[in-house]
């Protein structure tokens, strides 16, 4: 394809169009990303996720500084699950990160669901895919939240970095309850406001917790350190950048990367496969079938699992 051709000399009206035909999700994204794939495998992919307005946008700018000063380039790929409209919602992220752009060793692109949120975490997936075979060497995925698409966004990333702001007293809660089992590294952003150092505080003694009951940790042997930055003002973000390089080298060493790929590898095989055999099969039933079923099941004549079970019958 000669998009690909394009794509591979880092062509950045190709890598746009082609996440664009991804996230439209048809026979052309499949041919592309089958073309593009060889290609892929070499970018370190960081998630960057939080509550809103914990300045993640902000500190993802002020990392994407400290790479380019180091020669490194970065993509930057912005997931609001909360918005229908791709661009839309983020455009005050484009603002913000404008600074960056007019150098070509960055790419900022944003998206937003079109469908499931099943659908965004794919399309997220492809579309580090384009920026890693166009040659980003280091990917920031930033994604709003905790909730499942947050996780499975996650999975995308070799290192996932939890984004805390001071005063978010609940939010600790919510840390508390999943999103300690997908952080690598904390930051305790907005550090020059009163509260930091208790938000740390209160973040280490999760950590410990989780340590002393072997809740989490998928990891033991990597504890997650806690970064306090004024993103703002790019104060602390070089310990942040070095706690990355720390993480990806401890992926490398404990063999953990290999594994993480593995995992990786069959979670999105398992999610093609269900999402393909889905839409197929509603494709192919016939629509008159499927409201008389319906109708069915209101009239409490049929319950909903019998029901499925004689639209799913002959259909293997
Ligand atoms: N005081 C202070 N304000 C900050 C700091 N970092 C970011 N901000 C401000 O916090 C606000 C939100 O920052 P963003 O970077 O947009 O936060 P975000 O987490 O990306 O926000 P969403 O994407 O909307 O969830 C902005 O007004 C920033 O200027 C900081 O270190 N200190
Ligand atoms: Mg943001």
């Amino acid at each position: 394809m000669e998009i690909i051709q394009c794509l591979l000399t880092g062509d950045r009206r190709a890598i746009a169009r082609l996440i664009t035909i991804i996230e439209n999700d048809g026979a052309e994204a499949q041919e592309a990303l089958a073309a593009l794939y060889p290609h892929t495998g070499r970018a370190h992919v960081v998630g960057v996720t939080g509550a809103p307005g914990t300045g993640k946008s902000t500190l993802v700018n002020e990392l994407a500084k400290v790479y380019r000063q180091r020669e490194r380039t970065v993509g930057i790929i912005a997931v609001d699950p909360t918005s229908p409209f791709s661009g839309g919602a983020l455009l005050g992220d484009r603002i913000r990160m404008r600074d960056l752009s007019g150098d070509p060793g960055i790419f900022i692109r944003s998206m937003a669901t079109r469908g499931s949120l099943g659908g965004l975490a794919r399309a997220t997936a492809d579309a580090i895919k384009v920026l890693d075979a166009a040659g980003y060497q280091t990917i920031f995925v930033e994604t709003v939240g905790a909730g499942q698409a947050e996780v499975d966004i996650a999975k995308a990333a070799h290192t996932t970095i939890v984004v805390e702001a001071p005063g978010l007293g609940d939010d600790i809660q919510a840390i508390k309850a999943g999103i300690t089992e997908i952080a690598d590294i904390f930051v305790v952003n907005k550090a020059d406001r009163e509260g930091a150092d208790s938000t740390a505080l209160a973040l280490q003694m999760i950590l410990d917790l989780n340590h002393s009951s072997h809740i989490s940790s998928p990891d033991p042997r990597w504890r997650p350190p806690i970064c306090k930055t004024v993103a703002l003002h790019g104060e602390g973000v070089g310990a942040v950048v070095e706690a990355i390089g720390e993480h990806a080298a401890y992926l490398r060493e404990s063999g953990n990367l290999q594994r993480r790929e593995r995992e990786r590898v069959e979670g999105e095989l398992r999610s093609i496969i269900t999402h393909k055999m889905a839409r197929s099969f509603f494709e192919r039933v016939a629509e008159a079938q499927f409201d008389s079923l319906v109708d069915s099941i209101i009239r409490r004549e049929l319950d909903p699992y019998s029901a499925a079970a004689r639209l799913l019958e002959g259909w293997r």
